[in-house]
Parts: C-alpha cells; structure tokens; sequence
C-alpha cells in the first residue's frame, strides 16, 4: 500500500492533461553524461540540486523566486538541476522549469509523476523522470520520451523494480532511499540495490542525504550523480550546495 500523500498524488497526476493545445514536443537537450564527466574533471561532487518549495514531507512552503534559487544553486557548484512541476503537493509548475531552463545552462530535470504520453509536452526539460511503481507501460513511456529528445531518469526502490526498468531499456536509473509506502527514508537502500546494477547504467542516488557524509557514503556504493532537494532548500541554498 501506498501513504496517503502518495495516493493522493498518483491520483491527480493521472487527471493533469498539459492542455488542449499542447504540441508534441522536441527537446534539444544538455547532455548529463556530458555534465557529470565535466564535475568529475573538475573535482566536483556530481550533484543534481533540487528546487522543490514543498513537499509532503516538509513543513511550510518556500515562497522566493525559484529561478534565483536556481542560480544560486548553479553558482555555488551544483551539476545539473532537478525542478518539480508538480503543483498540488510540491508548489512546482511548468513555468517555474520553463524560466529556470533558460537561466542556466546545467542539465535541468522536470520531476513530475508522468503517467501518460502526452503529460511528457507540458515543458521542455533535458531529463524527465519516470517512476516505475506509477508507470503502466514503463517501456512505451520509455521510449516516447526518448523520441521526443528527453533523457530518462527511471525511478526504482528495489531489485525487482530495477529489473523491470532494465528490461524497459532504462540507461539512466535512480534508486529512491525514500519508500513511498510509509515515506521514511533508509540510504541502506541505495546500498542494496547498486551492486546488481549494470556497469554501464549511469546511477543516481536520490533522497535523504543531508550531510557530506552521506554524499561520500553514495559514491561509496556506485553513486554516478546525487539528488538533493531539502537539505539544500532548507535554509541558505548557496550555502548548503556548498557544503554538500
Ligand atoms: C530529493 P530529499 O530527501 O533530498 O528532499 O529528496 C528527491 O529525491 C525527492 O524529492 C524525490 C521525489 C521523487 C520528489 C525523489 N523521487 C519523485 C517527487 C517525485
């Protein structure tokens, strides 16, 4: 079962439509593999920042221009950038990411729950997430997204999800350290479920790293990038993406 935050969720986004008028969208998009070989020449720690003024799990709402944030996130070292474009329970919008896409020049990820081809030409992004669990067919959605330019991050939690996203032909695979059955959060999740993947998967831990400690415990694992949202947006984010 999933929390209730969750199901409420899944249950909006399956009802978003990106409007009437929504083309088919292409996306010229900013390499990540290109980014992250750029942080790791540069003796970088190869973080995707993420501006997310709420969530389910986060008290009040950060209510200051993300697109600041952004660059201040940016300036202060982060590789690439993830945006929610989720409004009901993460404050996000498609124009928050449409704005912040043109201020940088990292890669910037749309974080959204996608369950429909069509929700994927809301927004141009450079990477859009898609989420096993969510996904009916992950290898259709899969491949519509690559069509129109997007690189994929799939989202996994476990080894049979990981499976799955592997036979859908997932490249780049995020493991969440934050289960969304009860929301908690366990780096010893990413640890058990790197080892069994691929070589050549380009690898993202996401979730619930706070501390310089938990970054070095990631790439222990097989870390290849590193998704943090609140211990960057909470409190000073140049100073935090700094720090991290
Ligand atoms: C960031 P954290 O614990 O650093 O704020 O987590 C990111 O991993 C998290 O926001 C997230 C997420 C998601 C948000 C992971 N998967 C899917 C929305 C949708």
């Amino acid at each position: 079962a999933l929390a209730p935050a969750v199901e409420s969720i899944l249950r909006t986004a399956r009802e978003r439509t990106p409007g009437e008028d929504a083309e088919r969208i292409s996306v010229d998009a900013r390499s990540f593999s290109d980014a992250l070989a750029d942080a790791e020449e540069n003796g970088r720690v190869p973080l995707i920042a993420e501006v997310k003024p709420t969530s389910p799990t986060t008290n009040g709402e950060r209510t200051d221009d993300p697109v600041e944030l952004a660059e201040t996130m940016v300036e202060n070292g982060a590789t690439a950038l993830s945006v929610l474009t989720e409004p009901e329970h993460f404050g996000g919008s498609t124009e928050n990411l449409r704005r912040i896409r043109e201020a940088v020049d990292v890669p910037v990820l749309r974080k959204d729950f996608i369950v429909r081809e069509e929700q994927l030409d809301a927004v141009a992004a450079d990477l859009v997430l898609l989420i096993v669990r969510f996904v009916d067919d992950l290898e259709g959605l899969l491949s519509a997204a690559e069509e129109r330019g997007f690189q994929v991050l799939v989202e996994v939690h476990d080894e049979e999800e990981l499976r799955e996203a592997l036979d859908a032909g997932a490249t780049i695979i995020g493991v969440n350290n934050r289960d969304l059955a009860r929301l908690e959060v366990d780096l010893g999740t990413f640890e058990s479920v790197a080892p069994v993947v691929p070589e050549d998967t380009t690898l993202v831990a996401e979730s619930g790293i706070t501390t310089t400690a938990d970054v070095e415990r990631m790439c222990d694992a097989g870390a290849d990038a590193l998704l943090v949202g609140s211990a960057i947006m909470d409190g000073d984010v140049g100073e935090n993406t700094r720090r991290l």
